[in-house]
């Protein structure tokens, strides 16, 4: 059984939480992975905290099951929005790109689960000690803003300091992958680049059909030497400025530049040249667009038979 205490923490059928994506995981998507057992997320990205009211306040009106808030916490509004998750009582949040600590308090006391996305055990012990109710640790298989270790590798160090459940992420597309990160200890999963693909995600086809025609070596981690790599598909964007990187007369202000807008005209223009298409290394995995309840009752099944067979 995949069954967890995650999900009694969280009041979700299965142990499937639906990975934030800035620009791309909103209300719809939220609640249709909620509705179909997962724990589905909003992510806050960097919009205001007006789009992130709204949006919580769509997704209570599809879906009457629990879902979370992202929130991202290099974004300016990060303040303000960790002000607005308290107020509308959301019941999960989940944070990621920073340390959630001055937050902690504010949205234990409101009854808010609070559920940090670390790259690193010092993040994961600390977390758990300001009242974390889980731990989602996050290898750099993954898409978007990532850490330096790998799910394989992460996963079972956070499971060594800390005493509550944790959440594998990253690297994590289908039945085989969630049956591995329980055997390193992991208590249920995080998915993000699946659900890219779900026929309740708004994002353009190309984008779709970017991951669903991706290969195994089509993802590239740019922004490294700028502290904050990202992993998306090889476009001529990310290949620009992964090159970029290595040049020395482009200056840090040019490269951090080149990426503004770059995530919106992927997501809602699909734009194959100027767009940054966040995915994860699982891309190549990825083969056809189903509903998110198709995804995740797929993958429920595929991690059980593995499990039954141990
Ligand atoms: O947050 C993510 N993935 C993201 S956020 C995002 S939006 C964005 N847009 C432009 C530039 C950067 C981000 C796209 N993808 N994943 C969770 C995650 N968190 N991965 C790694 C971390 C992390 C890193 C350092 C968490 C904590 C941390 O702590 C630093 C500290 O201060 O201790």
């Amino acid at each position: 059984m995949v069954k967890s205490q995650i999900c009694d923490i969280v009041g979700i059928k299965y142990p499937i939480f639906q990975g934030a994506m800035a620009w791309i995981s909103d209300a719809e998507l939220a609640a249709a992975v909620s509705s179909a057992g997962g724990l589905g997320i909003i992510a806050a990205g960097s919009a205001p905290a007006y789009y992130v009211s709204e949006q919580i306040r769509k997704a209570k009106t599809l879906t009457d099951k629990p879902f979370g808030v992202n929130i991202m916490l290099m974004s300016p509004h990060a303040e303000e929005i960790a002000k607005v998750v308290a107020e509308e009582k959301v019941a999960v949040v989940t944070t990621g790109a920073g340390n959630p600590s001055k937050y902690m308090a504010q949205w234990t006391e409101a009854g808010i689960t609070v559920i940090p996305v670390v790259a690193s055990t010092g993040l994961a012990k600390m977390s758990a000690k300001l009242g974390a109710a889980a731990i989602i640790a996050e290898g750099c298989e993954a898409g978007g803003h990532i850490g330096e270790l790998t799910t394989m590798a992460l996963v079972p160090q956070v499971c060594d300091v800390v005493d509550i459940p944790v959440i594998a992420a990253g690297g994590i597309a289908d039945g085989r992958g969630m049956a591995a990160a329980y055997m390193l200890g992991a208590a249920g999963v995080q998915i993000g680049t699946r659900f890219l693909v779900a026929k309740e995600c708004n994002i353009h086809q190309n984008y779709k059909d970017k991951v669903i025609s991706a290969r195994d070596i089509d993802t590239i981690a740019t922004g490294k030497r700028l502290g904050h790599p990202v992993r998306s598909l090889k476009t001529a964007f990310s290949r620009d400025i992964f090159s970029k990187e290595y040049d020395s007369s482009v200056t840090n202000e040019e490269l951090e530049s080149i990426g503004v807008g770059a995530l919106r005209l992927a997501v809602e223009e699909g734009d194959t040249k100027k767009g940054c298409f966040l995915a994860g290394q699982v891309a190549g995995l990825i083969k056809k667009e189903q509903t998110a309840g198709e995804i995740i009752e797929e993958i429920i099944k595929e991690a059980e038979d593995i499990l039954g067979r141990r």
